[in-house]
């Protein structure tokens, strides 16, 4: 018997050791499709009455032994497990990472070694703050988490969208995190940063005022996930076959370039439209727009960690891309959506550990931290240690080990050895020498005596706030003094809003006065600053100077029309927008069609009032006598056309449809207003809104003007 379980051994190594390809085939084998099956119990059994509990008489008390019941209710009861301590709201999808040329001078990673190289991913975005049932818009950062099942195993690059963090050290992650979720006294605020525990904290501790500039732009508004770039923002190790190991740092850049919402239209949002984002992810790629992010890394001799005037062990330190520019190595698309929330995007577990040969680790002290965190938290939230076998934490890489037992155990090991070495299985379960693929730490040299001390070179906190501030553009940093006074305004507390200001003066002192003009609280005089490096404005850091205004795909348009509009003209206008690749729907005070001057009735597709101009990235309004004199009188859809222009929108109008825009009080004569256009014939449109459209939004434009909404 052992003799032929030996013969048969090789054949079954060789077949394991094939990885699949892909994901999608991997977990075709985990659906299941019920509709139209007879409905049965877990166990098989087919039921008869899903709608009466076993009683006793008609009118009796429920018995005890239904079983049916019970099992449903159980399985009911049990639904739901912990959310993520943090970046519990989050949305996902799957895809692919191609890769552009061989990366092997640099790094031994199998799934960069080649061009033309296809890997898997699954990729989940996140707020921080809130809970899983929060708002998309809240003003936070945003997770970036991307899993790359790889030949050699799950790669995780679990990231953000902003390119540094609050704290250097992992020790301070649970008080960060405590200050700025909801007070625990009352659990107020939700997905917030507007309240006083979480300024209190960030006041008293320098080394976040950095990321909180970040946090105050636009940056924390995404206007979709498509549009954000991603970070990994500490600095990782790429090592060759050679041996040779460099400082890595990980860049997502969009293709669709990186915008924002306006603050007043994110809050409004996260009441129209708490599922913003999840649903603009959705339905971008049931409708073909794929999401596409460019990889590209800044590569650093190991000698030069500190040749930059920072630590690049120092996550409160970004790396300007003007002094290291940021290679591209792939493309990453995004095509596919779960089947399944839970099954998917909720149970997914990503871990800084994930790493694949020629990835590794370096010792910044936040990351050193995070090591340890993500298998600690997902054993509770996903129920045990057997989580690498739920389908969509599984890898493609074949999986042997002397792992055993435990919780929710599926895979059924044969054999007896469940130990190594052994002589008892032949061929034995066996190491793999590096060589031959097994990964082996970056061999860099530590030493050290054991102390709890901060480095000195993490020691400057302000200068690059000072170089993000420089950095943007007057819109940006006119958001960044209204988000700072809206933020500090809402405290309680007036010492923390005075510690802040004594933050924000070592930033920047006109920051700092303009801030405190709303406050009513004098502007201190700046402390002396650590380090004091001054560098030169980094154009890469401010989302204006560095939009892409080339393509309006995917960008979704509403039309504004009612009884009595040139259908005509609004069919031509439609067409054109549809030619360029915009999203457009019609709205009109009513459903069903509207009668044409032109005599085809045009289709309408929302109501005014349920789909606010929030959810759409321009406005126009089509041409008709009789339907803009319903509109003019219309409350309704004058703040529609207003809203829309108070949060920098492109507006357009065909010819008399121009009498909506005027009735808001919005310019169509004279000098023209920034994203504001009429056209006399459907032609016009692509030197008018649509060449808008390119800039997404016209901040230009004066926001504060008399029509705030
Ligand atoms: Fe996380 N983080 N984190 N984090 N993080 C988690 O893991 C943690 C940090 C990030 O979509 C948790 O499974 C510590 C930085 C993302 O499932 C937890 C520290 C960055 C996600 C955890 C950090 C991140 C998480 C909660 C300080 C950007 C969501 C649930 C040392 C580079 C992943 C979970 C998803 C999730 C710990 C700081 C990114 C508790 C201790 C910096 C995108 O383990």
């Amino acid at each position: 018997m052992a003799q032929n379980a030996a013969a048969q051994q090789p054949a079954a190594i060789a077949a394991a050791a094939t990885p699949i390809a892909d994901k999608a085939q991997d977990l075709a084998h985990e659906t299941t499709v019920d509709a139209g099956q007879a409905l049965t119990s877990n166990q098989g059994l087919k039921i008869a009455d899903n709608q009466n509990t076993l009683r006793a008489g008609p009118r009796g008390p429920a018995l005890l032994e239904d079983q049916l019941f019970r099992e449903k209710m159980t399985a009911f009861d049990h639904e739901r497990i912990p959310e993520r301590v943090v970046h519990a709201r989050g949305a996902a999808a799957h895809g692919v990472f191609e890769t552009y040329a061989s990366q092997a001078a640099i790094t031994r990673a199998g799934f960069l070694g080649a061009g033309g190289k296809k890997t898997p991913v699954f990729v989940r975005f996140s707020t921080v703050a809130g809970s899983r049932g929060s708002a998309d818009t809240a003003r936070d950062v945003r997770g970036f988490a991307v899993k790359f099942y790889t030949d050699e195993g799950n790669y995780d690059l679990v990231g953000n969208n902003i390119p540094v963090f609050f704290i250097q050290d992992a020790i301070k992650f649970p008080d960060l995190i405590h200050a700025a979720k909801p007070e625990p006294d009352r659990e107020i605020p939700q997905a917030s940063t507007a309240h006083d525990t979480f300024w209190d904290f960030i006041s008293l501790v320098p080394e976040s005022t950095h990321m909180v500039m970040w946090i105050m732009s636009d940056r924390a508004l995404p206007r979709s996930y498509a549009m954000m770039e991603g970070f990994g923002v500490h600095s990782f190790r790429l090592t060759n076959a050679q041996g040779t190991s460099r400082l890595v740092k990980f860049h997502w850049k969009p293709l669709k370039g990186v915008h924002g919402l306006a603050w007043d239209e994110a809050q409004k949002l996260a009441g129209k439209d708490p599922d913003f984002h999840r649903r603009d992810l959705a339905d971008a790629i049931a409708t073909g727009d794929f999401p596409e992010w460019e990889l590209g890394v800044q590569v650093v001799e190991e000698a030069d960690a500190n040749r930059f005037g920072f630590d690049l062990l120092d996550s409160t330190k970004l790396l300007p891309e003007e002094i290291v520019p940021v290679r591209p190595i792939g493309k990453m698309t995004l095509n596919r959506n779960p089947d399944n929330y839970f099954a998917e995007t909720e149970q997914v577990a990503f871990h800084t550990g994930n790493l694949v040969p020629g990835i590794d680790v370096t010792e910044d002290p936040l990351l050193q931290g995070r090591m340890f965190s993500y298998v600690d938290t997902q054993l509770t939230r996903l129920g045990g240690p057997n989580f690498h076998e739920i389908p969509i934490n599984r890898a493609l890489a074949p999986v042997h080990n002397m792992n055993r037992d435990g919780f929710h155990r599926q895979t059924i090991a044969k054999g007896r050895v469940n130990y190594e070495p052994s002589s008892i299985d032949v061929p034995p379960i066996r190491e793999v020498p590096a060589a031959n693929g097994g990964f082996v730490t970056a061999q860099v040299p530590v030493a050290g005596v054991k102390v709890r001390h901060r480095s000195e070179t993490f020691a400057d906190h302000y200068s690059q706030a000072t170089l993000f501030w420089q950095s943007q553009t007057p819109p940006e940093q006119q958001h960044i003094v209204e988000a700072l006074q809206f933020e500090l305004g809402k405290l309680t507390v007036p010492a923390v809003r005075a510690r802040m200001l004594s933050n924000l003066v070592n930033v920047d002192r006109e920051l700092a006065t303009r801030v405190a003009a709303v406050l009513g609280v004098a502007v201190p005089a700046a402390s002396p600053r650590n380090g004091n490096k001054r560098y030169a404005p980094s154009p890469a850091l401010s989302m204006i100077a560095r939009a892409n205004p080339k393509s309006v795909v995917g960008r979704k348009v509403a039309i504004l029309a009612t009884d009595g509009v040139d259908g005509d003209g609004l069919q031509a206008v439609k067409a054109m927008l549809v030619r360029a690749g915009v999203m457009v729907k019609v709205l009109a005070p009513h459903l069903g069609s509207l009668w044409s001057a032109g005599g085809t009735p045009v289709a309408v597709d929302e109501l005014i009032v349920t789909t606010p101009s929030l959810v759409f990235d321009a406005v126009f309004v089509a041409a008709g006598a009789d339907s803009v004199a319903a509109l003019r009188a219309s409350g309704d859809a004058i703040d529609y056309v207003r809203e829309a222009f108070r949060h920098a929108k492109p507006l357009g109008a065909l010819a008399d449809g121009a009498g909506l825009l005027a009735a808001a009080g919005i310019s169509t004569t004279g000098a023209k207003v920034p994203g504001v256009s009429v056209a006399s014939q459907p032609a016009e449109l692509s030197q008018g809104f649509i060449a808008d459209m390119t800039m997404h939004r016209h901040w230009d434009r004066a926001v504060k003007s008399a029509l705030a909404a």
